[in-house]
């Protein structure tokens, strides 16, 4: 399809995510209303957003609702409309059962069903379409996440005058294991469509320049891609050139810091501690309640702990927070049974009257009850199995203004490639894992001191603007290097 000049849009800049910044909210007297969803890209996009003739392009969250474009602060949000087949089929199914655990590793085994394919065609060439229609001739097109990896080439199709981008949240897998997926030549064709592939890590952007290589005979040169299509049977095809890069995303360090610094945080910080009995060590995990980041390779090792009696309540407690996410998807019903009942047997076994061995929360919290529980904390535990970025770990090194704390983190996250002075860790190493956390219990303050402000220095000079900024001179400059700021 052809898109005629006319029926172009105006928007210099375009966004495409699977969701809209916003979520629909129905009040009490049953009226509803948009308010902006939390959350780091958000904040991220709206910075670079702002001033510029913007649009975002996203599911608005309900099944089967048609909802008009409309602007909110400056940008113009363009609601894509899902059956309620669709969300089974293309989000739910394919995007989380299919997807996630292919490229988490497959810690669950993911479903191949050809009818939760073709829903992610359709709903990705729904997108593409969108995006079509509203991007302004040579606009810059910023595509996110692994639930849209077929709109780079779609969209290139309908409209080869866009500069076209995709940035990749989560891992991209070895094609060992990428190469169980179907339809994994189409997934890559679809991403090669864009101009610039960032990714997490360095592993990330190898993993996939190997998959097309072994999967589609692609040539590359440093980190340029080169695909003529020829070797996929596309006769005549100009040579296309799709540049890759490891662009790690980050977090608003200011204003965490800041919310971490006011008054209200503070006081509510002392107030979590003293409830909790004003133990000396809290140990705390605040996850999406998900079977990529290792909730219960934590709850083992410190059940272990508690029996072996290297740590006891009340001097020594945990408390894990787990957001509820994906509810409706039997892995992560699974999961929750799991953990429910390993944290009944740590509590059975290990804690006495007022003196409470693991609290677990089945919550989500605003922000700044997270800042309060960071600075409560005197260890966090982040140990997911795999992990794109984990943006957790950031949150808790930037809400510690004053220094203290320390982190225990997974060396199969990404943060774990820039925070090099956390208390790294194996999580399938229940032995080892139970060794790093007391050594992050027992670690000298000053020593403890250096290594959080040394993450602290990082996570600053690396925040979600530096990396949005980074990211989009990339893109401007692919399939060359961008040149050095
Ligand atoms: C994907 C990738 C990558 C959590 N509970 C609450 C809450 N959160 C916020 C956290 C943090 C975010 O959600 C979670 O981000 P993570 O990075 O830890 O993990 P995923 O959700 O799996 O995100 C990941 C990320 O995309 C970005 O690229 O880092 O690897 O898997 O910001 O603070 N926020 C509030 N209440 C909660 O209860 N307010």
């Amino acid at each position: 399809m052809v898109v005629a000049s006319e029926a172009r849009g105006t928007f210099d800049f375009v966004v495409a995510a699977n969701r809209l910044p916003v979520d629909r909210v129905t009040e009490a007297d049953g009226t509803s209303r948009w308010q902006a969803s939390p959350g780091g890209l958000v904040t991220a996009m709206d910075a670079v957003m702002q001033g510029q003739s913007a649009a975002w392009v996203g599911w608005a969250g309900d099944p089967g609702e048609d909802v008009a474009p409309f602007d909110r602060d400056g940008i113009r949000l363009h609601p894509i409309v899902l059956t309620a087949d669709e969300v089974r089929g293309y989000y739910e199914g394919f995007s989380n059962e299919t997807l996630w655990p292919l490229y988490h590793d497959v810690i669950v085994p993911p479903r191949y069903r050809r009818s939760w394919w073709a829903s992610y065609q359709r709903v990705n060439t729904r997108f593409a379409e969108a995006i079509a229609k509203v991007a302004a001739p040579g606009a810059t097109v910023w595509i996110h996440d692994y639930q849209l990896q077929l709109v780079p080439a779609l969209l290139r199709a309908l409209r080869s005058d866009l500069r076209i981008g995709w940035f990749n949240h989560i891992p991209f897998p070895p094609v060992e294991l990428f190469g169980q997926l179907p339809w994994r030549r189409a997934v890559l064709r679809g991403l090669l469509g864009a101009d610039f592939l960032g990714f997490q890590r360095s592993n990330d952007a190898a993993n996939f320049t190997r998959a097309c290589h072994q999967l589609l005979g692609t040539s590359s040169s440093g980190d340029t891609i080169t695909w003529s299509g020829a070797e996929d049977g596309l006769i005549g095809a100009e040579p296309r050139r799709t540049r890759t890069a490891t662009v790690p995303i980050s977090i608003d360090f200011r204003s965490m810091d800041e919310l971490a610094r006011t008054p209200e945080v503070r006081r509510r910080a002392r107030e979590i501690r003293a409830s909790l009995g004003n133990p000396q060590t809290v140990l705390l995990g605040i996850d999406r309640l998900d079977y990529t980041k290792g909730i219960r390779h934590r709850l083992r090792a410190i059940s272990e702990l508690f029996g072996d009696g290297a740590i006891a309540a009340p001097e020594v407690t945990l408390l894990q927070i787990a957001t509820p996410s994906r509810e409706r998807v039997s892995a992560y019903q699974d999961l929750r049974s799991q953990v429910d009942g390993q944290v009944g047997r740590i509590n059975g076994d290990h804690s006495g009257i007022g003196a409470t061995a693991v609290h677990y929360l089945h919550h989500s919290y605003p922000k700044e009850e997270m800042a309060a529980l960071f600075q409560a904390a005197d260890v966090l535990l982040v140990t997911p199995l795999r992990d794109g970025m984990n943006l957790v770990a950031k949150e808790y090194v930037a809400s510690r203004w004053d220094g203290g704390g320390a982190l225990v983190l997974s060396e199969f996250t990404g943060a774990a490639q820039e925070l090099s002075q956390a208390f790294l860790c194996n999580p399938h190493d229940i032995a080892g894992l139970k060794e790093t956390i007391l050594a992050a219990m027992r670690e000298e303050p000053a020593s403890a001191r250096k290594r959080m402000l040394a993450m602290r220095r990082r996570v600053r000079s690396h925040d979600v603007h530096a990396w949005a900024r980074h990211y989009l001179s990339a893109l401007e400059a692919a399939p060359q290097k961008p040149n050095r700021r």
